[in-house]
């Protein structure tokens, strides 16, 4: 069970652990986060809150963008920032910037009655100069991850959904989680 606030989010979980055959229920469960500066720590606490509440195995995500130059904003407070200044907030305040290097990192905690596991991937790339592409959520459409090209062109993530989801920050953890449950949980 997934518990999330974020369609999007599940949808991509989803359509990795297919390929490990394992099913994902989304649960919407309204629960309060701590505050902290880390999204392991955030994720762990979530997910213990959660199973006292629920008393069924799940799992929740903490993830976010952090830009090299901000000194890793947004950050912890991606979600927020994406609501109060959107990705034209962020252009502006990279503009002159010649430093456009930023990851995403999602960390997701298991948590069942014996187990408590933490799982988290990472995807590096740079913020592009404008938005382009219509896929994906968010940040998608001004990331542009590191090294790969389709047709001699760098992607942002919205312009290939086929390529965010072989490489993304959640396709890394929700492998990692799959890979640990197909052996110690199945
Ligand atoms: P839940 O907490 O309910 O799961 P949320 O969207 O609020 O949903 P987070 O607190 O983890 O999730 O916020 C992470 C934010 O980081 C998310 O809302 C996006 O703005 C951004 N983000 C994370 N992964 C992203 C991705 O793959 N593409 C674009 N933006 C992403």
């Amino acid at each position: 069970m997934f518990v999330t606030s974020n369609a999007h989010k599940f949808a991509e979980a989803q359509k990795i652990l297919r390929l490990y055959k394992i099913q994902l229920e989304h649960l919407l469960y309204a629960y309060e986060e701590i505050r902290a500066d880390d999204i392991k720590q955030i994720a762990i606490e979530s997910a213990k809150t959660l199973f006292r509440k629920i008393k069924k195995p799940l799992v929740v995500e903490d993830s976010g963008l952090f830009i090299l130059s901000l000194n890793g904003f947004p950050g912890v407070y991606s979600a927020w920032v994406q609501k109060k200044l959107g990705n034209n907030g962020i252009l502006k305040l990279l503009s002159g910037t010649k430093n456009r290097g930023a990851y995403f990192k999602s960390c997701i905690a298991y948590i069942d009655s014996k187990n408590q596991k933490v799982f988290c991937g990472e995807v590096h790339g740079i913020i592009s100069k404008r938005k382009k592409g219509n896929n994906g959520f968010d940040y998608d459409p001004i990331f542009i991850p590191n090294n790969i090209q389709l047709n001699s062109k760098y992607l942002t993530f919205a312009e290939s959904e086929t390529l965010k989801n072989s490489i993304s920050h959640r396709f890394n953890a929700f492998t990692e989680l799959a890979k640990w449950y197909s052996v110690y949980i199945r």
